[in-house]
């Protein structure tokens, strides 16, 4: 496939204007150079007639439609997940470049097919949207691993508390949706996959509905068996904390701690803000990745994590829902990546071995 070239500014449409595609939209035009929404989609039509009329666009009301449209070089999925593996294949179909916001899919088999069929156009298109990869703390955190300033690596200790959460946020939701970041984060800083993952339950706050445990430890291990711990707790009720700890051989670094934000007062006292959500937190690099993938998508291509990191993060995610279920360990076995040497021309969905339950190694 040859890869289009854009001259004038990226038309882009957003498909799904919730919070996120609201977030994005009102970004693409205002804050990020090259790109202007030309199309707003979403199942709610009053939202999107509200966001296409604040950033100058029009309305479609079919995503597919949107995707296929004349004045539409580059598509932005912020819709709910189940939508995804639709929409992501319409956009390989035209071959219009698409940063997906997670998940990529909702399970395995498609996530892995569209890596798959990404794959056979020989040109990356899929960006998926974990945003932490372009945040200016876990940059330098990823720096101090790669210039040897920490040592070998040894434990990544994570932690992420959001204030609230809605009812339906049980502790699978709280895998697939919250959890996933620490996935990503932890193959980002590492640079291996993650091979088996382990959850376990303490006493839940009384704020949680029943059957729902909150908070909950989930372990992780790596390709080369180092250990990642990710305490993972949605309604604190205090506000948005997201710390990274990495523990390497020859020194430990730690990210999140909100210290530019730390005051002084004159009655003696110290203590700061800490940011109440994930947009206040992540809001840098939210416009960072867009414009990077802005300035990727002119060209015809991606610049960030790809389907193979959004597959990767499903199928640790199904097992993590997985290990909530049954209390074991459970195993992730990605299978070969595509055109890898050794790996298979084509793996066929029915080849990828799914998390199950026999203990990891
Ligand atoms: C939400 O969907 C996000 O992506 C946030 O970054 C995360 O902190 C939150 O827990 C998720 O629900």
């Amino acid at each position: 496939m040859t890869r289009a070239q854009h001259t004038g500014d990226l038309r882009i449409a957003v498909l799904g204007v919730g919070m996120m595609g609201a977030f994005h939209a009102d970004a693409l035009s205002s804050r990020i150079r090259g790109a202007r929404v030309s199309v707003v989609s979403d199942f709610f039509a009053e939202k999107a007639g509200e966001v296409a009329a604040r950033v100058g666009a029009r309305v479609e009301t079919d995503p597919i439609a949107a995707i296929n449209a004349d004045d539409v070089d580059a598509v932005l999925i912020a819709t709910p997940g189940k939508a995804h593996d639709e929409q992501v294949n319409a956009c390989l179909d035209r071959g219009v470049p698409v940063l997906c916001e997670k998940p990529l899919t909702t399970d395995i088999a498609s996530a892995r097919a569209i890596v798959e069929k990404e794959g056979a156009l020989g040109t990356p298109l899929i960006q998926v949207g974990f945003m932490r990869r372009f945040d200016p703390e876990y940059v330098a955190l990823k720096r101090l691993i790669t210039d040897g300033s920490l040592g070998n690596p040894l434990i990544v200790h994570c932690t992420h508390r959001n204030p609230a959460v809605p009812e339906f946020f049980n502790s699978e939701f709280m895998i697939r949706d919250s959890v996933v970041h620490e996935v990503d984060v932890a193959r980002y800083l590492l640079d291996e996959e993650i091979v088996s993952v382990q959850v376990i339950k303490g006493v839940a706050t009384s704020s949680a509905p029943q059957g729902t445990s909150d908070p909950m430890i989930v372990v992780f291990e790596t390709a080369s068996g180092r250990i990642v711990t990710d305490e993972i707790y949605v309604r604190t009720g205090v506000a948005y904390e997201v710390r990274t700890e990495v523990v390497g051989e020859q020194g430990s670094a730690t990210i999140g701690l909100d210290q530019n934000l730390v005051v002084k007062t004159t009655d003696g006292r110290w203590g700061g803000t800490i940011t109440p959500g994930f947009v206040e937190r992540f809001g840098q690099a939210y416009d960072i990745e867009l414009q990077r993938w802005v300035d990727a998508a002119r060209n015809g291509t991606i610049d960030g994590p790809g389907a193979w990191d959004g597959y990767a993060a499903v199928a640790v995610c199904e097992a993590g829902v997985e290990a909530v279920r049954t209390g074991q360990k459970v195993p992730v076995d990605l299978g070969p990546v595509p055109g890898a040497a050794g790996a298979a021309d084509e793996v066929p969905a029915a080849g990828i071995t799914a998390p199950d339950m026999e203990a990891a190694r």
